[in-house]
Order: structure tokens, then C-alpha cells, then sequence
């Protein structure tokens, strides 16, 4: 299987996020990649490969243009404003208040976020515009080179943004922006799978009304687990995407009996659906010495992940999300994609 990789997504290198009532070190740092890059060789999973780049268009296609352009000049503002720190924002535009753009740096922070655990930094826009470029350029491959997978080892993740919000480590939605390119090349439906132990809030906010991409989440409950105000089973999709967002939550402690059964229903709907094009957002978070999550994976389900995946017999591209272990997130990404390969 092709990896799609750029050593760009090391210019996202946060000092601290706010977590547990601390700034602390980013849990999503660049040695996560690279340890699944080490992984990747190791196994000799295959050619790995740069990305090309295909400029701001295509992420247009799913964020807002005044979004776009925030994130471009955001670090600047904030330097100019407070000093070569990260941005980081301190408060949000809740019930009651005004959906106004605040001219403020720290206004706009607040209005295009919704957490304090994302630190925009000086190398932010070249990490974010490189990892949609990564999973641009996997989709590419998938298309007209042929494949029958590839491998977008995406940095910064990407399920968390809505057209307009950055989030949960996430600017770009790198797996929204893939998606939507294909079906601009052609593909009548696209299906996302997302087994990310989070739930793909911006993936379902962006697809939400429509019924040219089905997306499918199985993720920690969000009464018990971040992003808590989205991911609920009855969120179904509306209008013509009525019955084309399909949310699995399930409870701290679920281990691989009732993750399977889920998968499996999830695998289900997908084939159901008849896509075209099957992508997977990929987070490994849900393993069971995660240390921001609490689900019971071990090792070797993530091979069998990837081979019930296989069992779709769709074109795939996998696209990188969550997954903080870093000892093991090598190893268990690996699994899952060798595993859809030996199928
Ligand atoms: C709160 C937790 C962010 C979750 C990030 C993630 N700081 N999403 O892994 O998939
Ligand atoms: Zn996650």
C-alpha cells in the first residue's frame, strides 16, 4: 500500500494545550507520525511518497472562505498582538450571544473554535495546508493511479472542523476535503467510515444535509467523552441527508465484543449504500493504553479492522485522525492497513 507523508506536519509542534485543568504538552505531537512512518517502513508496507500540491481550492470546496483566510494570518495577528507565544482562545460565543466576527484577534479565536486545546502556532498554516494536501493527493492516487488502497498519513487530523470551527487538534477537514474532491471528479457516492475513538463532529457537520456522502462514526458516547455536544445516535442527517449520518456511541470500557458487533453493523450500512469510495478516518485512539481515551482495544483487533474493511471491496483511502499511545500507535496503525491488505 502507498503512503502518502510530508515532513511538514512537524511545524505543528504546540507548547500546551488546556487539559485536565492544566496547560500541558500537546498530547497530538509530531512524533506520533513519525512513529507510524517508522512503522510503516519497518513492515515495508510500501512506497512512501510526498504529497503535490493542489493549492487552497479544494479545501474551499468544505470551509469557508473567511475561515481559510482567519487560519492564514492568524499566528501573525497573534504575534503582533501578544508576542511569539501560540494562540489560544479564552472565550466563545455562547447561547445568547452575538454570531458577530469580532475585529480582535483574541474575538476571532473564540469565534472560529470550540476549545482551548488547539494551539495555533507559527508553522500551523503550512502543517494544515500540506495535510489536506496529503490526503488530496491519496485520493488522487485512489482515482487515477488505480489503487486499491492508499495510506494519507495525515498531520495535523482533520474530523473535528466544521466549514468554519477548528478544533480537537484539528484545522483542515482533511478526510471532508478528500471526499468532497472525489465526488467532484466523478464519484456519485462516497462513504465515510470513522473509527476514530472521538467523534467526527465537522465530518458529520459538512455532510449533514446531503445524501451524496454517508458518513458512519463509531465513538466514545458523547454524554461521557469529548466533543460531548455532537455524536448522539439520533443525529441522522436532515433534508436530503436524512438517513445518511450514521452515529455508533458507545460507553467508556467497550472492548472488542461490542466494538465488533458495531463495526460490523457500520460495515453493513456502508455496504447498503453502494459507494464508489470507501475513505476511513483512522484514529487507534480507542487502544486500550490510549491516555486520553477509554475504550479496551488490543493490538491485534486493529488487524481485524482492516480486514472486515477489506471485506467492503471498495477502493479505499485511509486518512490519519487521533491515536496518542506513541509507542504503539505504529504498530497498531500498521495492523489495521496490513490487516485490509492480507484480505
Ligand atoms: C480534548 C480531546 C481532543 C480529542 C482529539 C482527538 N482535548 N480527536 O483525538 O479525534
Ligand atoms: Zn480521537
Amino acid at each position: 500500500m502507498l503512503t502518502i507523508y510530508s515532513a511538514d506536519h512537524k511545524l505543528q509542534d504546540g507548547k500546551f494545550e488546556l487539559i485536565d485543568g492544566q496547560l500541558m504538552p500537546p498530547f497530538e505531537r509530531p512524533q506520533r507520525a513519525e512513529n507510524v512512518l517508522a512503522r510503516v517502513r519497518e513492515v515495508g508496507l510500501g512506497e512512501v511518497r510526498g504529497p503535490d500540491d493542489f493549492g487552497l481550492d479544494p479545501v474551499r470546496r468544505v470551509h469557508d472562505a473567511d475561515f481559510v483566510a482567519f487560519l492564514r494570518t492568524a499566528h501573525d495577528e497573534w504575534r503582533a498582538a501578544h508576542g511569539a507565544t501560540d494562540a489560544l482562545p479564552l472565550n466563545w460565543p455562547c447561547r445568547g450571544f452575538r454570531q458577530t466576527i469580532p475585529e480582535s484577534i483574541d474575538g476571532r479565536l473564540g469565534y472560529y473554535s470550540f476549545d482551548a486545546g488547539t494551539p495555533i502556532t507559527a508553522g500551523t498554516w503550512r502543517a494544515i495546508t500540506s495535510s489536506a494536501n496529503v490526503a488530496l493527493t491519496g485520493a488522487k492516487q485512489l482515482k487515477d493511479g488505480g489503487d486499491r488502497a492508499v495510506f494519507s498519513l495525515c498531520r495535523p487530523p482533520g474530523h473535528h472542523a466544521a466549514r468554519d470551527l477548528y478544533a480537537g487538534y484539528c484545522f483542515f477537514n482533511n478526510v471532508a476535503v478528500a471526499a468532497q474532491w472525489l465526488r467532484d471528479r466523478g464519484a456519485a457516492r462516497v462513504a465515510i467510515l470513522d473509527v476514530d475513538y472521538h467523534h467526527g463532529n465537522g465530518t458529520q457537520m459538512i455532510f449533514y444535509d446531503r445524501a451524496d456522502v454517508l458518513f458512519v462514526s463509531l465513538h466514545g458516547h458523547p454524554a461521557q467523552e469529548y466533543p460531548f455536544f455532537l455524536g448522539y445516535e439520533d443525529e441522522t442527517g436532515e433534508g436530503d441527508g436524512e438517513g445518511f449520518n450514521v452515529n455508533v456511541p458507545m460507553r467508556w470500557g467497550t472492548a472488542w465484543d461490542t466494538y465488533s458487533r458495531a463495526l460490523d453493523d457500520g460495515i453493513a450500512r456502508i455496504a447498503g449504500y453502494g459507494p464508489e469510495v470507501l475513505l476511513v478516518s483512522l484514529g487507534v485512539d480507542t487502544f486500550k493504553n490510549d491516555p486520553i481515551s477509554k475504550f479496551r482495544l488490543e493490538s491485534g483487533d486493529y488487524t481485524e479492522i482492516g480486514r472486515r474493511v477489506a471485506a467492503l471491496d471498495l477502493p479505499t483511502l485511509f486518512v490519519m485522525e487521533g491515536g496518542y499511545a506513541i509507542d504503539e500507535i505504529g504498530i497498531n496503525t500498521v495492523n489495521l492497513l496490513a490487516g485490509f491488505e492480507a484480505a
